[in-house]
């Protein structure tokens, strides 16, 4: 396509990397984002402790399961988030004056539309584009807003978080979107990495909406990570099917347990699965091998929980300034609104 052409979202240096796979849905061109997966497994498998990136868990099934998980009773956070945004989304679109709205993750979840049906009643048109490494989750995306906001360009970004927003015009005043408190699943490494990634890629009139899971009772924060159907179990323990798919390797669910608990030195939930006896795991294609032995832990995911004002002034290390704060009344979760400072 040439560059006359490039639909807005991209920067001009950026547009010649990107492949229109089916209308609105863009791919790196050339990236394979199965590669990576086999060889973080590895790496961090052999950390000591063994650990596991936590995005291995979206595969089908584990995409699923977390759905299923974000309507159960213990797991306050969706609909805790949900409810702030229903009550703020006007204050929130009115505070930052963006024509583009970049969620990270393949939104089009309840919280998303209450942002998009603002927008669109105050400035009448936007643009929005989904970042996700799954293509199925932004062809739901895209048939959704289509459906409901036909008046929305729609650009799904099929890649990881910072190939897409490293990719967004900078002249191009964007809300960027990050909900759920997946930050808190981003380890001590990775979230610095991040903001200070996003941060660079945001332009002078772009804003950030951010969702954190705050620092609370230990009961209510190790029940929404416990539920008593055992889903959140079946979902760490599925990243495991996922694991043997990628690298054919043998590990067994039913030679497994979930076991979970809040740190409160790192203030966080570490959710591991614990070998419930002796057993070699292979990996035919590397080749390499380990022995799990009895009890010993693979730490699959970390949800880490955040005080809201030191959150605020951590982000400011990263010349975003907080622009707006919004909690529900038991302050259990903060949606946190910065622009980034020029
Ligand atoms: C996606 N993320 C914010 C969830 C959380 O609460 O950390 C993932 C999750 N893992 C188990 N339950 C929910």
């Amino acid at each position: 396509m040439k560059q006359e052409n490039r639909p807005r979202i991209f920067a001009a240096d950026q547009y010649s990397r990107w492949r229109g796979d089916r209308p609105g849905i863009w791919s790196l061109a050339g990236a394979d984002l199965d590669a990576v997966p086999a060889l973080s497994i590895l790496t961090t498998l052999w950390d000591q402790p063994r650990w596991l990136e936590a995005y291995h868990l979206y595969d089908q099934r584990g995409s699923e399961l977390f759905e299923e998980i974000c309507r159960l009773p213990e797991y306050y956070l969706t609909r805790t988030e949900n409810g702030i945004l229903e009550a703020h989304a006007a204050e929130i679109i009115a505070a930052a004056p963006v024509e583009c709205v970049v969620e990270l993750g393949a939104g089009y979840s309840k919280k998303t539309v209450h942002l998009l049906t603002e927008q669109m009643r105050r400035r009448g048109r936007s643009l929005f584009a989904p970042i996700d490494v799954s293509t199925a989750g932004l062809l739901a995306s895209q048939e959704a807003v289509r459906r409901d906001f036909p008046a929305i360009e729609f650009h799904g970004l099929h890649a990881r978080y910072e190939e897409g927003f490293n990719a967004i015009d900078k002249n191009l005043p964007t809300l960027f979107v990050f909900l759920g408190s997946t930050i808190g699943n981003f380890n001590h490494t990775d979230f610095p990495r991040f903001f200070r990634a996003l941060s660079a890629a945001m332009g002078p009139d772009d804003y950030l909406l951010l969702g954190a899971d705050r620092v609370k009772d230990v009961k209510l924060l190790e029940a929404a990570y416990a539920d008593s159907r055992g889903v959140t179990a079946q979902f760490i323990l599925n990243v495991f099917r996922n694991v043997n798919r990628l690298l054919r390797s043998n590990f067994d669910l039913t030679k497994m347990r979930y076991h979970s608990w809040f740190n409160p030195d790192w203030q966080q939930i570490e959710m591991f699965t614990v070998a419930t006896e002796n057993q070699t795991i292979r990996f035919p294609d590397a080749p390499a091998s380990f022995e799990w032995r009895r009890d010993e832990k693979i730490l699959v995911e970390i949800s880490r929980k955040f005080d809201p004002l030191r959150l605020q002034e951590q982000l400011g290390f990263f010349d975003l300034t907080p622009a707006a704060h919004f909690a529900d009344a038991d302050a259990w979760f903060s949606v946190l609104l910065f622009r980034k400072r020029s």
